[in-house]
């Protein structure tokens, strides 16, 4: 257990009106008392936990700054250990000052993540929890931080601790069975089938809602594809209700991939408009292209733009085949003019709807974004979750140890053969949780956090 006191400037760096200096641990109470002079004499000595008081950073009897310090006794408080939170004036110099002093007291300087490493290794908090606040600060989006504040509450820790539940008790009774086969008779094989058939459908559904959650919080990429000259500059713009892209009526204007962010009901998305579709003219438009189709394979989903003011070229034709195997919105743009296209025989065609669009007048774009969020999700965000990376790779080693032992036992093979895969789905669920996990993964995870947090 570590027993040192630490301390951390908390706000980020640069000019604000205040500054957040924050101390945890044993030695928490007796620095404050010595570096802190409240402004009234008359204070009482005990300082109650989660109360804050007023008055001025010392130094050698000289004031260094103006402060409010709130305390937080153990073990109500972040770390659950002693804490106190020094506000101070903003700027560089005033923190720093206050920090140098701290030191001098005898805290040391916190690592990142810190804060929250204590919390976790106090119990406060299990490894799901502790990263969502690391998710918290990084979220984009006002649903990507719902997302991170569910798991901070728990709700996935809960979710995780029945799966071990179901699955330790599987394992015990299956252990019974084989250990004791005078007190178990053959209790058959039906039963924990079903055990981990729900288990499964559980752990299944969760890498469902996880895919939709990571959407909320890491984004998408959507690519503007399509020949010269259709309006894809001028649909970028159109989407950004601002004028970032060159648009001209010559053919081959943009030639490099332009990308901007925005937010479509909670997703970020970001859009990037591409180089037009044609036989390239010049080495700068042939690098333009190669990238466009680079895009175009890159993109979670690809929006294909087609003139309809004007009939259908080879190179539209040769787009909507390059297109068809991947996720895509085939979108009319011009159509304030006279539409040359037959919608009909064109969407049997490619057997996918279309879109009609005007990216000058405005026509159709509301339409069009809902499409685009229908097609990169289709549900509301209550029913997803986040799982970061090592999360996704444990719970696919979960649903692959369960389909596995779920085989074992439909072949019909004793149940010994299975408490491998069980105890290795355990395992996961114990990494999952930080209830057995290594200090190498800890101190991955915590570096990502920054100092303060
Ligand atoms: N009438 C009409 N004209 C449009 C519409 N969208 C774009 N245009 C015009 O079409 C021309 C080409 O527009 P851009 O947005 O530059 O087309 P692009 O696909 O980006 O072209 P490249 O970058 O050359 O591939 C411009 O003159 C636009 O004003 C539209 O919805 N209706
Ligand atoms: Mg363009």
């Amino acid at each position: 257990m570590e027993t040192d006191t630490i301390c951390a400037i908390s706000t980020p760096p640069g000019v604000g009106a205040i500054a957040l200096i924050r101390l945890s641990g044993p030695a928490v109470m007796n620095i404050i008392q010595r570096i802190f002079q409240p402004a009234r004499k008359k204070t009482s000595r005990f300082w109650p936990t989660h109360t804050v008081r007023y008055g001025f950073i010392v130094e050698d009897n000289q004031v260094v700054d103006e402060v409010l310090v709130t305390v937080m006794r153990k073990p109500r408080s972040y770390t659950r250990e002693d804490m106190a939170e020094i506000g101070c004036h903003g700027g560089y110099i005033a923190a720093r000052a206050v920090t140098r002093i701290c030191l001098k007291e005898g805290a040391r300087l916190a690592s990142p993540g810190e804060f929250t490493r204590r919390a976790f290794l106090n119990g406060r908090i299990d490894l799901t929890q502790a990263e969502s606040v690391l998710q918290i600060v990084e979220s984009k989006t006002e649903q990507a931080l719902s997302l991170s504040l569910d798991r901070l509450r728990g709700d996935l820790s809960k979710t995780f601790a029945s799966f071990k539940e179901e699955t330790v008790e599987i394992l015990s009774e299956i252990e019974a069975c084989l250990n004791f086969p005078d007190d178990y008779p053959d209790p058959g094989t039906e039963r924990f089938l079903q055990g981990m058939r729900s288990l499964l459908h559980s752990a299944t559904r969760l890498k469902e809602s996880a895919e939709k959650g990571r959407i909320f919080v890491e984004g998408v990429k959507a690519a503007i594809v399509g020949r010269t000259n259709v309006g894809k500059s001028s649909l970028l713009n159109a989407l950004l209700r601002q004028e970032r892209a060159l648009v001209t009526e010559i053919p081959g204007t943009t030639r490099d991939a332009l990308q901007e962010t925005i937010t479509l009901k909670g997703i970020p998305v970001t859009i990037i408009d591409t180089a037009g579709w044609r036989k390239a003219r010049g080495r700068i438009e042939r690098m333009g292209v190669a990238k466009a189709r680079e895009w175009m394979d890159r993109a979670e989903v690809n929006l294909l733009i087609l003139d309809a003011s004007r009939p259908l070229t080879k190179s539209d034709w040769q787009l909507i085949d390059y297109i068809r195997g991947k996720r895509f919105l085939l979108v009319l743009n011009k159509c304030d003019l006279p539409v040359k296209i037959n919608r009909e025989r064109l969407s049997q065609a490619i057997k996918n709807e279309l879109v009609c669009i005007s990216a000058k007048t405005g026509l159709g774009l509301i339409e069009l974004e809902e499409r685009l969020y229908q097609l990169l999700l289709g549900c509301p965000a209550s029913d997803s979750v986040y799982l970061n990376l090592r999360e996704q790779l444990l719970l696919d080693e979960i649903i692959g140890e369960t389909k596995q032992a779920i085989s074992v036992l439909e072949k019909g093979e004793s149940l010994e053969f299975v408490t491998d895969n069980l105890k290795s789905v355990i395992k996961a669920l114990e990494g999952l949780s930080g209830e057995t996990v290594a200090d190498e993964v800890l101190n991955r995870i915590f570096s990502r956090f920054c100092i303060g947090k």
